[in-house]
């Protein structure tokens, strides 16, 4: 079992201020794998008082000096890119194969963009009688989630470290190794002491105490809204800035004309990646409604056909969900649709068999949904797919907006005006058509209740910045 107790604050590994035990435990066996300690509001504080003295120097670095160690960063990242890889398999139950070629990926390809984004940034010009320059917000305080641990914690902490900002990461407590693990490639970087700063604990302890603190100048959340609500109220009362990635309820809407068979079997597959837990997960599958039993019949197969295991095995299976608490949420959330009416033509309650340790769902495909169901308006975190029927362009767009959460939408269709033209219509941060790519240089983040603010490339990295204007 990892000892993982000390937090990293002022450039060294320190002992908290109190012992509070808390045990990682691997999702895939449910056996204990390491030990972290939840801290308090004085390991907090300790880790500010570092941050704003380190501000003092690092917001002057020169762009030259930030790239240099950006670039030490990067190399660091790649010389432990396995062990990345590794914890991050472990902590949360991504199968190993999809830790190496997606989820560690994630942490370089964050750091890359954000030294590209400082290379060409233009941090002062001239306006009237008035210089405008870009300057580091400050000390910042950064709260993350479990679910694509290391891409979380790269996409706020390298801007922030390409900007000037100096920091304190407050990472998931169920999924802390990889956090480690990042910590320990920043302390290879050698970036100057209480710039980049890390201590563990829970949300009520560490993560209450970095919102509400009064020496922190912007906090950055990607988790639940419900916390995400708690954070900017707690924020609001020192005005600090503050950034949100939310939830989601992405709809995934599929057209008539297209290659039924690939696009249903793809987005099956693209809901069950990550075993449903990404926030950006295609869950509401909008079919034209006349071809939806056959859609229906496709996406039954396809989720049957998804292999489920342990994330230690290689392939092309899906992992454990997280946690216990987790996988009993996901539980309730599928009776709870059977009890409101919706079709189960996949999948369902309880373990797949020949599982008894791990926290192993269902791949579970409901149809005739109706978008007013608990399972179309909430997120389930899990591989979890509802179906729903549409008759035409205008019925798709209304239901594809009818929903709280507006983070990303998927839209098929061969006809490209009118991906063109749904795409336009819909109320969301980000809108793949056809599946194209979503790469790291663009921004993420949604509309109405999945948040504010953007991350990735050149977006978020000026969410680091105060504009200054000096007349002369
Ligand atoms: O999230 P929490 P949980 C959604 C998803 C999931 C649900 C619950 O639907 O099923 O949220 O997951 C910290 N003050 N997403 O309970 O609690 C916490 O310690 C300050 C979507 O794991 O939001 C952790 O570091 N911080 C999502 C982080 O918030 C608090 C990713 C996330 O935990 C806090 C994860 C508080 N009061 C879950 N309470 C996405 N957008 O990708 C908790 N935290």
């Amino acid at each position: 079992m990892k000892n993982l107790k000390n937090f990293y604050i002022n450039g060294q590994w320190q002992a908290p201020a109190s012992d509070n035990n808390y045990v990682v435990e691997n999702p895939s066996n449910e056996r204990q794998i390491g030990i972290i300690t939840l801290g308090s509001a004085a390991d907090v504080d300790k880790a500010v008082v570092a941050a704003r003295a380190a501000f003092t120097n690092y917001a002057f670095t020169s762009v030259d000096e930030r790239v240099a160690l950006l670039e030490k960063l990067l190399a660091a990242y790649m010389d432990r890119y396995d062990e990345m890889a590794h914890a991050i398999s472990q902590e949360m139950g991504a199968p190993i194969d999809f830790a190496i070629s997606d989820q560690a990926d994630t942490g370089r390809g964050h750091i890359k963009t954000a030294l590209e984004a400082l290379k060409s940034f233009e941090f002062e010009h001239q306006s009237g009688n008035a210089t405008i320059s870009h300057e580091p917000i400050g000390v910042c305080g950064f709260i993350t989630p479990w679910n694509w641990p290391v891409n979380q914690i790269a996409c706020k902490v390298a801007p922030a470290l390409a900007t000037g900002c100096t920091m304190i990461l407050k990472p998931s407590e169920v999924a802390p190794l990889s956090a480690h693990v990042f910590t320990k490639m920043v302390d290879d970087a050698g970036f100057p002491a209480g710039v980049y700063n890390m201590v563990n604990g829970d949300g009520p302890g560490v993560g209450a105490a970095i919102s509400a603190h009064k020496d922190i100048d912007m906090l950055s959340f990607t988790g639940s809204t419900r916390a995400g609500t708690l954070i900017s109220k707690a924020a609001a009362e020192t005005v600090k800035r503050v950034a949100l990635e939310l939830g989601g309820k992405s709809a995934n809407i599929v057209f008539d004309d297209v290659d039924l068979d690939a696009v249903i079997t793809r987005s099956v597959q693209a809901c069950m990646e990550n075993t449903g837990q990404s926030c950006n997960a295609p869950t509401r599958l909008l079919v034209q409604a006349s071809v939806y039993e056959k859609a229906v019949a496709i996406a039954a197969k396809a989720a049957k056909e998804t292999k489920v295991g342990s994330a230690d095995k290689s392939g092309d299976h899906i992992g454990p969900l997280v946690s216990k608490a987790h996988f009993e949420k996901v539980q309730t959330m599928i009776e709870q649709a059977i009890d409101e009416g919706a079709t189960l033509v996949a999948g369902g309650t309880g373990k797949p068999a020949g599982f008894e340790l791990g926290h192993f769902t269902k791949p579970t495909v409901f149809a005739n949904v109706d978008n007013a169901m608990t399972i179309a308006q909430e997120e389930v975190f899990g591989p979890v797919l509802v179906m729903i029927p549409f008759q035409d362009e205008q019925e798709a767009i209304a239901i594809a907006n009818d929903s709280l959460y507006g983070l990303a939408a998927y839209v098929n269709s061969q006809d490209q005006d009118r991906a063109n033209r749904v795409a336009k219509r819909i109320r969301a941060g980000m809108v793949r058509i056809n599946w194209a790519p979503h790469h790291y240089t663009s921004p993420f983040g949604g509309y109405k209740q999945s948040g504010n603010g953007r991350e990735w490339g050149k977006y978020g990295f000026e969410d680091f910045l105060e504009i200054k204007a000096t007349s002369r």
